[in-house]
């Protein structure tokens, strides 16, 4: 058996509800029983709910799955959780899952251990271990307005720039023209108003 972990939107906003998925893949030839599946899931998420399969959350970011059947194809197991803002610390949106058992033999990988050591020792990746890494979006937005004359005379045309400046590692995407800065001019030639 082999478990791949993905998510609904690889590169979320923050304050997004996610949806995860793990894909139990029984390569035969005979159906599993007594699967059971864990998923720590990170600090960098929360309000984790709709869990399939009676999945039970417990400890508070841990799901656990007992009891699965599998059968020669593959079982996909769901849940959705809400990701939050990051606070720096390390791996907090790094999602690890592993099948933990099952009453058949695996060939290839070792129920019983989980990542950080290899599987039957044997230098081959396990197949039964699987991580997603979210990234979430963030855009570091900042706005500076420059004129072109500092000080103008009444009637003078004068230019107003405004620079949106984009600091952030991804796009913002309700800018239209550009993906790093935003230029906005604004002419101004009123006369100030009788004192
Ligand atoms: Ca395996
Ligand atoms: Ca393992
Ligand atoms: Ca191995």
């Amino acid at each position: 058996m082999s478990l791949v972990k993905t998510i609904n939107v690889p590169q979320p906003n923050i304050g997004d509800e996610v949806t995860f998925t793990l894909t139990i893949t029984n390569a035969g030839p005979d159906a599993a029983t007594g699967v059971a599946v864990q998923d720590l899931v990170p600090a960098g998420f929360s309000a984790i709910n709709t869990i399939s399969n009676s999945g039970v959350e417990s400890p508070a970011g841990t799901i656990n799955w007992t009891g699965l059947s599998v059968p020669v194809g593959t079982l996909a197991l769901t849940f959705k959780a809400t990701v939050d803002a990051p606070t720096g610390a390390l791996d907090e949106y790094k999602n690890t899952a592993q099948i933990t058992d099952s009453d058949q033999y695996d060939p290839d990988s070792d129920p019983t251990t989980g990542p950080g050591v290899d599987d039957l020792g044997d230098n081959l990746a396990d197949d039964d271990e699987t991580f997603v890494t979210v990234v979430p979006k963030q855009a570091d937005l900042s706005l500076v307005k420059t004129a072109s004359s500092s000080t103008p005379n009444v009637g003078d045309e004068v230019t107003f720039t405004l620079t949106i400046t984009n600091a952030g590692l991804m796009r913002y995407w309700r800018s239209r023209t550009g993906p790093r800065s935003l230029l906005v001019s604004v002419r101004s030639i009123r006369s100030p108003t009788a004192a």
